[in-house]
Formats: C-alpha cells, structure tokens, sequence
C-alpha cells in the first residue's frame, strides 16, 4: 500500500515569515512586524513591560523585509513547480486585507496580491492551501484591543475570513483556520496578540481567547460550507508526541494529563465539537473559575466542525515529574527532560521521526477524521561552497519521517498530504533569524538582512523533487 494517488506533497510557510514588504501596498502592521528578532525575542516577550512598540534602535526586525516574497513570488513559485509540488500551504497577512483589523471594507490591494499569489499557483498546477491567521494578526488588535481575550475580535475575524473566503474558494479548496491554536498555552503573544502586560499570564484570559478562537473558527467553517460544501477546512495544531520518562505511574499519569491539555484539548473541540469532558479539571490544574461562553456558541461549535486535522510534527517530549534535576532540552513549545534516545538539532529539538508515526496513529483513533501534515522539518545552519549546498542532513530527516508516515498509511491511517516546513529558507518564527533554515531553496540573505536575496537549489531540491515524482516510492519502495 502507497501514498495515495492524489497525496498533497508540497511546502509551508507564513506570509509575515517571507512576504517582506511589511508596510506596501496599504499593509497595517501585525504583531509579527512588533516582535523583536535574535535570541532574545522570547526574552522580550515574556517582560512585564514589553507594550508592542517598534523601536529599530535597539531590536532587529528581519521579517520586515522577509526574503522579499511580496515581490519575487513568481520565482519562488515556478521553484516549486519545478519540484513538482501538487500543494503549496502559505498564509493571507490579516493585516493586508485589514490593516487594523476593525475596518468594515477590505484593502483592494491585498487583496490583488493574493489573486495573483493564487493565479500563479493554480497555472502551474499547485493546489493553495491556506492558513487564514498564522502568528500575524492586525498589532492594532493587540494594542488596543488587547487581543483574543476581547470577544470583539470575534467579529473581525469572522470579517476577514468571509472576504478571504469569499473572494478565492472558486479556486482553494484547502483552508485551516489558526495556525497551531494550541500555541496559546506557550506563546500567547504569537497567537493572541496577549502579552503579560495585557493579561497573558493569567489562564482565565487564555482560555477565555481559546473560547473565541474557537467561535471565529466554527463561524469560519460555517461561511465555508455555505460557499460550496466541498471546501476542505481543516483545524491546525502542534502535535508533540510525549512519553513518560519512565514507568513510575506518577510520570505517567502527569503525562496523560499534559497530552491531554496540550495535544487533545484544541482538536476535540474542533474535531467533535463539544468541549472535553476533562475541561473542569484542566480548569482547575490552570486555576481557572469560569469563562463567558454566550448563548448560541456551543451549538456553533457542535455544527460547524472541521474536515481534517492539520497539524505540525518536529519532535517529542518528555514528562519527568520525579527527578528535580534531570537535564531539560529546548523545543517547538515542548520543553521537558532530556530522551536519551535521541538526537537534537542544532536548537535542540529532539529529532523523532517513530515519534510522527506515534502521532498519526493516536490522531486517527481518536478521531477518525484525515490528517495532514502541514509542517516538519530540520532547522539547521546551511553552508554555501562553491554554490551549493549539500544539506544531506535534511533529506536524512525528512526521509526517516517519510518512512514513517508511510508505516502510519500501514496501520490505516488516513492521510492527506505533507507539507514540509519553510520549504524556502525564511525567518525562523521562535528566533526571528535567517540563520535557521529549512528549505529546499537557500535564499542569500543572513540575520542582518546583508546578501543578494538569489535563491539557489540545494542538493535537497533534486530529492525532494524525485520523492515527489515517484509518489514516495523511491523511500518507502522495495522494503515492503
Ligand atoms: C511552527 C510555526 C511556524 C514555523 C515553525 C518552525 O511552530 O507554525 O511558523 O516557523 O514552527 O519554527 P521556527 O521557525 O521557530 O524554527
């Protein structure tokens, strides 16, 4: 048994990571253009005082400029055709259709990029997958508003995702609608606009902005279907697989409960519809009393859920909560303790790829919905000699989860497509950096914004390339 005929091999990325252009054609600002670059962006979101102000002489920007997609996106798309995608998964900037968010009339400009972005797509035979909000949401939401906790935003969302919707379901028929919703655990300010001077810290808030995510999304689904109830609209989420440390029932237990409230929580609401019959507990483990659920938003919920799971896969975790001093590591949201099986990339995120089949697996049994992929990858530093670069680190990666994707397919499930991560280099969304590359095509510029922007096809380009053309066949032939 194969990939199926119709299997959606392609690349992700997000327009505030590689668009560039941060202030053209009418675009407001978003939080992303607010979030300082370099190692200490995460530093700085997390301080007390941090407002959202833009302040160039002491941070650097680097998605301001991107890798100038807004303007070379013909190139990079006759790139991907030329590696044969049959996808490609990328993202509308909220905040170039509605520059703060609360207008009630679109930006035509925006707009025409997108028709064009879409257009260049559909010509050369790529199927658009769209993520309508990824990390990028209008900064004036943030500031003013002071994000997702605001039930106002219900409304803007709904707003936008209509215009989207509207304007290009004739020609996209993949949508997901928040970019890894379960970040808000982690990350608010990525995706909530909530900082702690706005109440990030406080769990009440999050959950509350869950709640509305939650509606803006089932709304979103429900304008969808009502366009053309084919329209594939999926949820996106992070899934890392967790183990227990070791068999101690305390571990594991503490473990159950964390894949609870990190991985199930967000897709059983999405997926079926209703909130989770462990949600007072994991209020109470949050120190959460209550949160504003309107009339009407649970039967919103139950009728407009989503088509398929779309999820991200970089790595495992591991839950310890017996030895004070075990070694932690660092991760894609998931932190935890050191797996002594496994190796870490140069960020020190544990490379699991039996660990995505793991995933797959528990996905379909409880759900029973298809997945896709839509992001996975090695972050690592590339080295250009003599114009090329010879990353067989990458296809090491992005083969041993290939493979085991294809044992997923094995064990029944269902899956959709896979969507590889940064499929050209862009700016890493935990750094701000250019440095952490994931492509298939290395793109000259550095952190500093110094280089030619060329793109140049890396040895893993040819791979990629093949993989695609022989249906995965040419990973997973011969051994069955
Ligand atoms: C996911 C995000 C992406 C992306 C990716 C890789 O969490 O959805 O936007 O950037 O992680 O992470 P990083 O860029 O931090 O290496």
């Amino acid at each position: 048994m194969s990939f199926k005929k119709d299997f959606l091999w392609g690349g992700a990325t997000a327009a505030n990571q590689l668009e560039g252009a941060y202030d053209v054609d009418g675009k407001g600002l978003s939080v992303a253009d607010a979030m300082p670059g370099g190692k200490i962006r995460w530093a700085t979101l997390e301080d007390e005082k941090f407002d959202w102000e833009i302040d160039t002489s002491k941070y650097i920007y680097p998605n301001h400029t991107g890798i100038d997609h807004y303007h070379r996106f013909k190139e990079d798309i006759a790139l991907f055709a030329e590696m044969g995608f049959k996808c490609y998964r990328f993202s509308i900037a909220w905040s170039r259709i509605f520059p703060k968010g609360d207008e009630t009339s679109p930006n035509e400009a925006g707009l025409k990029f997108y028709d064009q972005l879409i257009d260049e797509c559909v010509n050369h035979g790529i199927e658009p997958v769209i993520t309508i909000s990824h990390y990028e949401m209008p900064l004036n939401l943030a500031k003013a508003y002071g994000g997702w906790k605001n039930r106002q935003l219900v409304e803007w969302y709904e707003r936008f995702a209509r215009t989207v919707l509207e304007r290009y379901h004739t020609k996209v028929k993949y949508w997901m609608t928040f970019n890894e919703i379960n970040s808000a655990f982690e990350l608010p300010a990525l995706s909530m606009g909530m900082v702690p001077a706005t109440g990030a810290k406080d769990y009440t808030n999050i959950f509350q902005a869950l709640h509305h995510q939650f509606v803006a999304s089932a709304l979103a689904v429900k304008i969808g279907h009502e366009l053309n109830p084919e329209l594939q609209i999926g949820c996106m989420q992070i899934f890392g697989t967790m183990y227990s440390f070791d068999a101690n029932p305390v571990n594991q237990l503490a473990n159950q409960l964390h894949n609870k409230g990190f991985n199930y929580y967000t897709s059983d609401v999405q997926v079926r519809g209703e909130y989770p019959t462990f949600q007072a507990r994991l209020f109470e483990q949050y120190g959460v009393k209550e949160i504003e659920i309107l009339d009407g938003d649970l039967e919103l919920l139950k009728e407009h859920t989503v088509d398929y799971i779309g999820f991200s896969y970089y790595m495992s975790g591991v839950t310890d909560v017996t030895r004070k001093d075990a070694e932690t590591v660092q991760g894609n949201l998931l932190g935890g303790v050191k797996n002594p099986f496994l190796e870490a990339s140069e960020w020190g995120w544990q490379i699991d790829p039996i660990g995505l089949r793991i995933a797959l697996n528990d996905l379909w049994d409880r759900y029973q919905v298809p997945l896709f992929i839509v992001e996975n990858g090695l972050g690592a530093v590339d080295e250009v000699k003599d114009g090329k670069v010879h990353d067989t680190y990458r296809m090491d990666y992005l083969e041993k989860h290939i493979k085991e994707m294809h044992e997923a397919v094995l064990d029944g499930v269902d899956l959709m497509g896979y969507t590889p991560w940064g499929c050209i280099d862009l700016v890493s969304a935990s750094t701000g950096e250019m440095s952490k590359r994931y492509g298939f095509i290395y793109v000259d510029l550095d952190n500093d914004g110094n280089g030619t922007g060329d793109r140049l096809r890396k040895d893993s380009f040819d791979w990629y390339k093949e993989v695609i053309h022989t249906n995965g066949e040419m990973i997973i032939g011969g051994e069955k």
